[in-house]
């Protein structure tokens, strides 16, 4: 298995020219400890809302790239938002859900993928047209190259380990976070 640190260092790279949208948390904190870009936003509090945001950001802008990082626990939380991601499709968009069978920022209580509920086929059974789950860095870097190359919304469940940083309060407030993106976007 691998950890969610070193998938994000690996995908990092290909995430200069995308819109990127994060849940709150151990994944923002370890999306900022490698570098903020202002074509980041990492959504607070709102579990299971961060695909519907990255939807309505990639219906509007169809020519950019947009990559969400969500974590089991948040769309568990919110099962609905992938059966209006499927309704609305966007081509440009790619659901990364990094899976550590557990609600890990609020101290590590198992989720229901620990017990063998199955996120990408629930993915595909509410209409998203890729869906796969991987378990190696290799494999999920493959996976996203996969998912722009064939142009199609794609949910990528990442099979990570329970670990993340020792704190998750970073030092890029919500409020600056939110107007420098939102700048971003009307600049791009
Ligand atoms: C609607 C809602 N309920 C509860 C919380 C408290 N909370 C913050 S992070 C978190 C766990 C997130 O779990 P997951 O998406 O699996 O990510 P992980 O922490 O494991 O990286 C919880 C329950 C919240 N922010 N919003």
């Amino acid at each position: 298995m691998m950890r969610r640190l070193d998938a994000l260092q690996a995908i990092y790279p290909r995430l200069e020219d995308a819109i990127v949208v994060t849940i709150m948390g151990a994944v923002a904190a370890e999306l900022q400890s490698i570098g903020h870009r202002p074509n980041f936003f990492y959504l607070q509090h709102a579990m299971g809302l961060a695909s519907s945001m990255g939807l309505g950001i990639a219906l509007a802008k169809p020519g950019r790239r947009v990559v969400v990082f969500d974590g089991d626990g948040s769309l568990l939380m919110n099962l609905g938002g992938l059966t209006t991601l499927a309704r609305y499709r966007p081509k440009n968009l790619v659901h990364v859900v990094f899976d550590n069978e557990s609600l890990l920022s609020v101290g590590g209580f198992p989720t229901a993928t620990s017990t063998g509920s199955d996120l990408a086929a629930i993915a595909r059974a509410a209409g998203v047209p890729r869906s796969c789950t991987v378990s190696e860095v290799g494999a999920l870097v493959a996976a996203v190259d996969e998912a722009v190359q064939s142009n199609e919304l794609s949910t990528i469940v990442a099979k990570v380990e329970a670990v993340g940083p020792s704190g998750y309060v970073t030092d890029l407030a919500l409020l600056e976070n939110r107007f420098e993106f939102q700048r971003w976007l009307r600049q791009h």
